[in-house]
């Protein structure tokens, strides 16, 4: 076979993905969510797949990079990140420390740019295992574990997207108190397999949200629980939450906002803390790690900036004696499986991954991925092992075509006015 694999062309297709009514303490998630899918073509007539955020901040910066990465060799990744190092990112597109409608911790030029060329990253190292016949993570060093476990993503929820809305329905039902996310959970267990469950906090008064892990312990004894609100509380209350809860927890999730206010809850109150907010990129880990703020870090590999970059940050996790898992933001298959492939190849992973896959009830693919016993099999196909299906992803870009432009970047507080026409996004900490 010709292995030629200079990159002819980069098609970009965003789409909008129906999305339940999940609350965080932002909001709730709107009935449709932006995703951008990228698909690298290489000369020898593979095709890569990638998936990446896709409001409008990284549209505007997905066209250039591909046009600067067309003509590269997708087997020359390192060459090829630092190429699009040089793209300039639009200053005004990252205001604020905290990302406002994702909950993903500061926003850098850099960020933005490895959130959008991890997408790229994924579709290369795709299409260059198709071509080669080798499997993502053999490309990768080989995996060390035959399937990758995850955890129930458990969210308080409403049962409907509100009347007038265009949305797709479910049969979920609504999980406003301890036994709806208890049932919430049962459900998640009988149909996936999962045995790690992680709540969605920050959204309902802490004594409420104790109310509920306390509930879940006592319906599921010795299953790892996760709490996470998302920075939404003071010091003083995540220690108060931390002291109720304690033992009951596998490890609280960025329960506090930035790095000094966590380092003071990890040192009093003796449960581990995980994040994926105060520690989201290289340059924050010398003063996380330093002042022994988290215990484990959750990687994203769309914004850590791929695959190999998460296997980085998993190395100088293991260096100082830091755990990894992995964080998940609403995706499709395409990230379920890269995030599937970079997990099979990283030493000592002991957290079951983060997914919000079960709530999608759309993708892109030929065959959705499937969770046994709560874990996806690792697949040993070439690249990642998913076929694009080209008709749902028209169907989705139409979609996104037809938007009048208002669901085409996340606005979890702007969904939430559609009920509550006074919200605004709180202030944090919010208790
Ligand atoms: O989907 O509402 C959500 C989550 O709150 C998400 O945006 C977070 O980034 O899942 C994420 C997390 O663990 O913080
Ligand atoms: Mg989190």
């Amino acid at each position: 076979m010709n292995r030629d694999l200079t990159i002819t062309d980069i098609r970009l297709t965003p789409v909008l993905v129906a999305d339940p009514p999940l609350l965080n303490t932002q909001g709730v998630h709107q009935p449709h969510t932006p995703r951008l899918i990228v698909e690298v073509v290489t000369a020898d007539g593979s095709t890569g797949l990638g998936e990446t955020y896709g409001d409008t901040k990284y549209l505007e910066l997905a066209r250039p990079l591909a046009d600067r990465l067309t003509g590269r060799r997708a087997d020359d990744l390192n060459r090829l990140f630092s190429e699009a190092g040089r793209t300039a990112v639009d200053a005004s597109r990252i205001s604020g420390r905290v990302d406002a409608g994702g909950l993903r911790g500061v926003q850098t030029a850099d960020k933005l740019r490895l959130s959008v060329l991890s997408a790229f990253e994924v579709a290369c190292l795709d299409a260059l295992g198709k071509s080669l016949g080798l499997p993502v993570h053999t490309l990768l060093g080989g995996k060390v574990r035959d399937t990758v476990e995850y955890s129930a993503y458990l969210f308080y929820r409403r049962a409907h997207h509100p009347e007038g809305v265009t949305a797709q329905e479910d049969d979920w039902g609504a999980a406003l108190d301890p036994a709806g996310v208890v049932e919430q959970a049962r459900r998640f267990k009988e149909r996936y397999g999962f045995t790690s469950f992680k709540l969605k906090g920050g959204v309902f008064p802490p004594d409420e949200e104790i109310a509920a892990v306390r509930a879940l312990a006592d319906a599921f004894p010795g299953h790892p629980l996760r709490l996470d609100p998302n920075g939404a509380w003071s010091v003083e209350t995540s220690l108060k939450v931390a002291g109720e809860l304690g033992s009951l927890l596998e490890y609280l999730e960025d329960p506090t906002l930035g790095t000094p206010g966590m380092a003071e809850v990890a040192a009093r109150a003796g449960v581990p803390l995980a994040t994926n907010m105060c520690v989201t990129t290289f340059a924050e880990i010398e003063e996380a790690f330093t002042r022994n703020a988290v215990q484990i870090v959750l990687s994203d590999h769309h914004y850590w900036g791929g695959l190999r970059n998460t296997q980085h940050l998993a190395a100088i996790c293991r260096t100082f004696g830091v755990g990894v898992s992995m964080h998940s933001n609403t995706h499709l298959g395409i990230s379920l499986a890269a995030m599937t492939h970079v997990a099979a190849t990283v030493p000592g992973l002991r957290h079951a991954c983060d997914s919000h896959y079960p709530w999608q009830s759309e993708d892109v693919l030929t065959e959705r991925l499937r969770f046994d016993d709560g874990a996806v099999r690792v697949s040993d196909a070439p690249g990642l092992g998913v076929e694009l299906d080209r008709d749902r992803l028209a169907l989705l870009h139409r979609r996104w075509l037809d938007d009048d432009g208002s669901l085409r970047d996340r606005d979890d507080a702007a969904a939430m006015r559609v009920t509550d026409p006074d919200w605004t996004t709180p202030p944090m900490p919010r208790w």
